[in-house]
């Protein structure tokens, strides 16, 4: 009967609005910063083709400029995640790069090293039996660790397409420890304030084994390699049916979770934007973060980022909506009442507990999320703006280079 009478008794959504409410959400949204890819401007293709668009990005500066402009929108994304080999280049200071970002508003975010697109990495990259691709690839990540010094980034996010295709192709334990020299030799390169991240991927572009296949593997290497190496999750990084807001939890409480790529997928690793498929999914990711915080976990230092690929989407547009959509899932997922939640589990009243959850996900919290960009001096609907204003179409007539077709981006 209490059950039942807390049950009925939703909180009627004026409340929401009280002063000292609207305060925590908008210092929750002050709080949220959510880090954009440099590739997601530019033109990217799937295996079978890029396609272009006028207005994509092609040099660093045109990159930069167009996260200066999401985080001008949005107020959500501070830093740009930057592609070793695509964004910089041999004889040019990577300092000279971080200025640029700075003259748009942004600064340089995770370096990700590129261990995949040389022929070297055929077999793969610091797994190899190939002598010389080990070297080079401790090599790359090595300078990649400089540029995070000069640029100021403190985060080294690194990904191993490193696998086989063939039962019997190579010694899977040999290529275990070959991994495993390689990261530590990278963790005792990094300065103290630098996290390395760790992310793995069960299948593809190798499709028999991948080196780091799943979290686990991801988080064995990592307490073997140092303090500073945590776990990534890429969100579409999974096979079908796994419950990624499990793992989220798992890794949390043991310390070891250090960021996200968020994208969304329907069949692999699709790089769909986040929550086109399943926001609930998103939210219930973000309402295990709120849940171990409440429960006094440190949750500060989790990196969120974004990784995606937008092939068919006009590419500002694809990531300012995506920034609204983490901020809205972010939130929502902060007005699951964890009290009522604690006495619904307590007395196992399962239906009760999950129409705890459901209710904050169906809570419409567009009118917070306009007020606090109101009250930051932001559009209060970003994506509207930037579809007003002339910026993508002005981008077309001005860029229109003429871009090289083939390969990823
Ligand atoms: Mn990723």
């Amino acid at each position: 009967m209490e059950t039942a009478k807390r049950l009925c008794a939703a909180k009627p959504f004026a409340s929401y609005f009280s002063g000292k409410i609207m305060e925590q959400h908008f210092a929750l949204l002050d709080g949220f910063k959510i880090e954009i890819p440099s590739w997601g401007f530019a033109d990217t293709g799937t295996r079978f083709g890029k396609f272009l668009q006028k207005a994509a990005a092609h040099t660093i500066d045109e990159k930069l400029e167009d996260a200066g402009l999401v985080n001008r929108l949005t107020g959500a994304c501070p830093t740009v995640a930057v592609h070793v080999l695509w964004d910089f280049k041999d004889g040019e200071s990577p300092s000279e790069t971080a200025k640029i970002a700075q003259k748009y508003g942004v600064q340089i975010g995770s370096i990700n090293p590129n261990l995949f697109q040389n022929q070297e990495y055929k077999f793969g990259s610091c797994t190899s039996s190939d002598e010389t691709a080990r070297q080079n690839a401790t090599q790359h990540v090595l300078d990649s660790i400089e540029i995070g010094r000069a640029t100021g980034s403190d985060l080294l996010s690194l990904w191993f397409a490193d696998g086989t295709n063939y039962p019997g192709q190579d010694d899977i334990i040999a290529r275990k420890k070959r991994l495993e020299t390689a990261l530590k030799t990278w963790h005792d390169a990094m300065s103290e304030s630098m996290t390395m991240l760790v992310e793995y991927k069960p299948f593809e572009p190798a499709f028999y084994h991948t080196d780091i296949a799943d979290w686990g593997m991801s988080a064995f290497l990592c307490q073997k390699t140092g303090p500073r190496a945590k776990v990534l999750v890429d969100t579409g990084h999974h096979l079908p049916g796994a419950n990624i807001e499990h793992i989220v939890a798992f890794l949390i409480d043991e310390g070891l979770l250090g960021g996200f790529h968020f994208n969304d997928r329907k069949y692999a690793d699709d790089d769909l934007t986040m929550g086109s498929i399943d926001p609930y999914a998103v939210f219930r990711i973000f309402h295990e973060i709120h849940n171990a915080a409440h429960r006094g976990a440190d949750v500060s230092s989790i990196a969120y980022m974004i990784d995606q690929s937008h092939n068919l989407k006009p590419k500002l547009e694809a990531m300012t909506q995506t920034v609204c959509v983490a901020q809205e899932l972010y939130l929502k997922a902060a007005l699951v009442d964890r009290e009522k939640l604690a006495h619904f589990q307590k007395e196992r009243d399962i239906t009760g507990a999950e129409e705890t959850l459901k209710s904050a996900f169906w809570s419409d919290v567009s009118p917070i999320l306009e007020a606090w960009r109101q009250s930051r001096g932001l559009p209060k609907n970003p994506l509207a703006a930037l579809r007003e204003s002339d910026e993508i179409s002005r981008r077309e007539r001005e860029r229109n280079h003429v871009s090289s077709g083939g390969g990823y981006a």
